[in-house]
């Protein structure tokens, strides 16, 4: 590839502030994603006290939550966790596709980006999966790709 102007994040929180925003719904499995999140930012240079959790009731609570945070001016970014699991409810696609589209609206109106850490599967088991067993942590992605897409940005 030819050398061109390259523009990309680099992957450190000091000084940030973040919000997390954190459903109850399926708690066991959002409690670890929860942890995957902070032990990212806080392994990537995130004061504690510069980080701040918000629980809500469902993920179909997440977009107003994220938005009032947006709003405040007070984080540089927000990351929402949560975990739908179809079975769970027969509203499965309702919830999924209102939290989804809800929380990219609020990134895209507010201008502040958030990580979107909200597991949708088919099964428990999926979730545990993805929930820092065998398929990783979607926490700590969203949490890396929140950071960078912060850190990059603040570039452009
Ligand atoms: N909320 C979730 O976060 N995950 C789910 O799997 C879920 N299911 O299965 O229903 C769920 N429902 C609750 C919803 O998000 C709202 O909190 C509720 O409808 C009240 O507004």
């Amino acid at each position: 590839m030819p050398h061109i102007k390259t523009i990309e994040g680099k992957l450190n929180a000091q000084g940030l502030k973040i919000a997390l925003v954190a459903s109850r719904f399926n708690d066991i499995i959002v409690d670890r994603l929860v942890g995957g999140a902070v032990d990212y930012f806080v392994r990537h240079g995130l004061e504690r006290e510069n980080l701040t959790l918000v629980r809500v009731p469902g993920a179909f609570e997440l977009p107003l939550a994220c938005r009032k945070l947006a709003q405040s001016g007070k984080y540089d970014g927000i990351e929402a966790l949560g975990a739908i699991i179809r079975g769970a409810t027969p509203h499965f696609d309702f919830v999924a596709s209102e939290a989804t589209k809800g929380i990219a609206g609020v990134s895209l109106d507010t201008g502040v980006p958030i990580g979107f850490g909200l597991l949708t599967t088919d099964s428990i088991e999926q979730a545990v999966e993805r929930a820092g067993s065998k398929a990783g942590n979607k926490g700590a992605e969203a949490a890396a790709a929140l950071l960078e897409t912060i850190r990059v940005l603040e570039q452009l």
